[in-house]
């Protein structure tokens, strides 16, 4: 399941290039038994069944062991994929992305024994309010989302700060050849070559579509007293030409 997407595009060139490393775990690797028995039935009954702890806490002993964490580098999260845990974000991307190493567990199709959450995890990640069949998708979201902000594994430095979220706004709309498409033109301060106007109409574009699609992000985005000025006018008339096309 991981092998695909770890494979392609920025994956494959960022592991290439060794900016980063992705190893694989099967907590089966880690079972004493002949039939290699990860899961059981729930104590107090109930449909599904629960993944133990024995090999979880050993796969992760495991790692860690093979883990040669730098003086200073300080502390290695372990962090549950789970619905209960603490909303992903591109703020905890950010955090993430300065440690050396990261353990990611995924539970699958069933839940996970309380124990690795009380005493193995350090941290509980949830991608959003819904229920995914097991760990893995939403762990490599988060792999995805955090290896992008390693520095040079986008093709600019610049490009991961410009990035929707980052700023705390959505981004501003962008449209390439042919100029007119169906009788849609590409609006024409674009085509002006005057940088000063395009970034302008850029960063008005962007609030505006924060306000249309996301009004709760502004609250907290970093915006300048002209932005919040631009934002007043936006939000007093009618006709303020808000209107995203969603
Ligand atoms: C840990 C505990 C993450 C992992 C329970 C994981 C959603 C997210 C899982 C479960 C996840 C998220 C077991 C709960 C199967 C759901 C049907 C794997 N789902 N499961 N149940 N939002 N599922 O980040």
């Amino acid at each position: 399941m991981f092998q695909a997407p770890f494979s392609i595009s920025i994956f494959k060139r960022a592991i290439d290039h060794n900016l980063v490393k992705v190893h694989i775990h099967n907590i089966r690797d880690y079972t004493h038994d002949k039939h290699h028995t990860v899961d059981d039935y729930a104590y107090g009954g109930g449909a599904g069944m629960v993944l133990k702890p024995e090999p979880i806490f050993e796969a992760v002993a495991s790692i860690k062991s093979n883990i040669d964490l730098k003086e200073g580098s300080g502390t290695l999260p372990i962090i549950l994929l789970t619905p209960q845990g603490r909303p992903f974000s591109q703020k905890i991307a950010l955090e993430l992305s300065k440690y050396s190493h990261l353990v990611l567990i995924c539970g699958h199709y069933e839940g996970v024994d309380e124990r690795v959450r009380q005493h193995l995890a350090t941290n509980e990640i949830s991608i959003g309010d819904y229920v995914l069949s097991g760990g893995e998708l939403a762990a490599m979201v988060v792999v995805d989302a955090v290896v992008r902000l390693l520095p040079g594994v986008l093709g600019s430095e610049a490009s991961a700060l410009d990035d929707s979220h980052t700023s705390g706004l959505l981004e501003y709309p962008q449209y390439t050849r042919p100029e007119v498409y169906r009788g849609w033109a590409v609006p024409e301060v674009l085509l002006s070559g005057n940088h000063a106007q395009i970034a302008k109409w850029r960063r008005k574009q962007a609030i505006l579509r924060t306000l249309e699609c996301r009004p709760e992000l502004l609250d907290k985005a970093n915006l300048s007293p002209e932005d919040r000025k631009l934002i007043d006018g936006m939000k007093e008339g009618e006709d303020s030409g808000i209107s995203t096309g969603h």
